[in-house]
């Protein structure tokens, strides 16, 4: 399997992690999405919305959306709820994610990072849905050690993916001592060192 993918990217980083915490043999392959290398020919025609992470499988399939490529490489794991109304409140916070955390705190992250804006020029509607959905995880946490039933599961690996990093977007994890805790027991339970 090959996974094409930015090492900056939140969204390819959730795939390198599932990959590396159930053992899946995979080759990754740097796509670097500044430069326009999923806006080639080639990449086209392996995923047509020119978006990474991207994987090729061995027998010439391909999958794209970060959620939806976890999901598949995870079935029958750990990571993933036996129970099917757990599974589906990991899949409640993976669509909420997608479309209430990661339009937010990624793109305000990106936005200063990557296109070297300031924080003024930020929309301030992002930052304030950016602020919302770091609340509503704070109230989860408060009572509920994961998102989805007692273990670490999907729904924690693709919310930790730019959590972890919603400072680089201007936010002030500070005020969030839950989400703290959550993330320091994300990374230490998929071996990854702690962001800073
Ligand atoms: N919803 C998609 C978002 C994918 C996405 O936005 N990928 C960005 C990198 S994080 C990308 O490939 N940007 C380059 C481009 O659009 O050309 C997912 O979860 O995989």
């Amino acid at each position: 399997m090959r996974i094409y993918g930015d090492i900056n990217s939140g969204n390819c980083l959730k795939v390198k992690w599932v990959c590396d915490k159930l053992a899946l043999p995979y080759r990754w392959i740097a796509v670097d999405t500044m430069k326009g290398e999923t806006r080639t020919p080639q990449f086209l025609a392996m995923n047509a919305a020119g978006q990474v992470p991207t994987v090729l499988f061995d027998d010439g399939r391909t999958l794209a959306q970060s959620n939806a490529i976890i999901r598949y490489l995870a079935r029958d794991s750990v990571l993933l709820p036996r129970d099917a109304f757990t599974a589906a409140k990991m899949d409640e916070w993976l669509f909420w994610e997608q479309y209430s955390h990661e339009p937010y705190i990624a793109v305000c992250r990106f936005q200063l990072v990557y296109l070297g804006k300031s924080a003024s020029e930020l929309d301030p509607e992002k930052v304030r849905r950016g602020y919302a959905a770091l609340d509503r995880m704070e109230q989860h946490l408060a009572t509920h050690r994961f998102f989805a039933g007692e273990e670490m599961s999907l729904a924690d690996v693709s919310l930790l993916a730019y959590t972890r990093l919603a400072h680089e977007g201007g936010f002030d994890l500070g005020r969030y001592p839950a989400v703290r805790r959550w993330i320091g027991e994300a990374e230490a339970s998929l071996g990854l060192p702690p962001v800073r």
